[in-house]
């Protein structure tokens, strides 16, 4: 069996530093004839040990000494803002943090349609593990989810395009849109979207278009009770209505990160709960 002496460590921060992504570094490595597993935690341990980037590195900003700095959000002023030939109503708009509440933004039958065409792929959630970066099926986060390709069909990429034109965000630096299912009792509890700068496990998921800069959930049904999106830090909570959504932004021009989007899903007390997400890179993704 291979082990990973100092010639394959220098060999590692070198390809790191140079822009490579971990599968290629670990397809090289088992090419090598190293075993997986141990390929997989040496790449980990190099984008780990990278030297942080005082000018690139996100950092989570601080109330009293680094408050964070709002840049202006790049939705369209007004009341009514057409995204791609269909009229979108603003509900609500707030400062800190950055978000803004729409109704209307797919119709009931699209919303149907993604409901229906999502219910029998659907798998256990799971979330990044900030030390290993690795996704894990965990107790916090009991959705059921389905993942779908950029473009993967003509419904799909009608709601992207609707998408980037709300936000102003480019299409290409989306993450995948995902269906999510919570059943009664189902719950997501308080989190931020971005990875944490001073957790390891993050290094892996943001060598691909960088930072999470901005999420924007979409209502599939109406949730008979409880179910809201709700922002412990800012005292506010987002009802679920189908076809509405919450968009905000937690990264701004200077890289810094804003706590205060802080957010979980509330408990779906009766009834159960349909969802969309999108997940918002500051580069090009995928
Ligand atoms: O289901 C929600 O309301 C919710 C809450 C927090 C979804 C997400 N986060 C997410 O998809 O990031
Ligand atoms: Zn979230």
């Amino acid at each position: 069996m291979r082990v990973v002496n100092a010639a394959w460590q220098e060999w590692l921060s070198i390809n790191v530093a140079r822009g490579c992504t971990p599968g290629s570094l670990i397809d090289a490595m088992v090419q090598a004839g190293f075993a997986d597993d141990d390929a997989r935690v040496a790449v980990h341990h190099a984008f780990d040990r990278r030297p942080a980037d005082p000018a690139t590195t996100a950092t989570v900003a601080d109330p009293v000494t680094q408050p964070y700095r709002y840049d202006p959000m790049p939705v369209a002023r007004g009341n009514l803002i057409c995204a791609d030939e269909r009229d979108v109503r603003v509900l609500l708009r707030c400062e800190r943090p950055q978000l803004v509440v729409f109704a209307d933004l797919l119709s009931a039958g699209e919303c149907t349609e993604l409901i229906e065409r999502s219910r029998h792929r659907l798998k256990r959630s799971t979330t990044v593990d900030p030390l290993t970066g690795n996704e894990d099926v965990i107790r916090n986060r009991t959705s059921e989810g389905v993942w779908y390709r950029r473009g993967e069909d003509e419904l799909i990429a009608r709601v992207e395009r609707r998408i980037a034109s709300l936000t102003n965000w480019p299409l290409e630096n989306g993450e995948g849109l995902q269906v999510l299912h919570y059943d009664v009792s189902g719950e997501y509890s308080p989190h931020f979207d971005y990875f944490p700068p001073d957790q390891p496990g993050g290094a892996v998921h943001t060598a691909q278009g960088g930072q999470r800069v901005a999420t924007l959930i979409i209502y599939l049904n109406d949730v008979a009770d409880g179910g809201e999106t709700v922002f412990p830090a800012a005292g506010l909570s987002v009802a679920a209505r189908a076809g509405g959504a919450v968009y905000f932004r937690y990264m701004n021009g200077q890289r810094q990160l804003d706590p205060l989007t802080l957010h979980g899903g509330a408990r779906v007390l009766a009834g159960d709960k349909w969802i969309m997400t999108r997940w918002m890179r500051e580069r090009a993704y995928g």
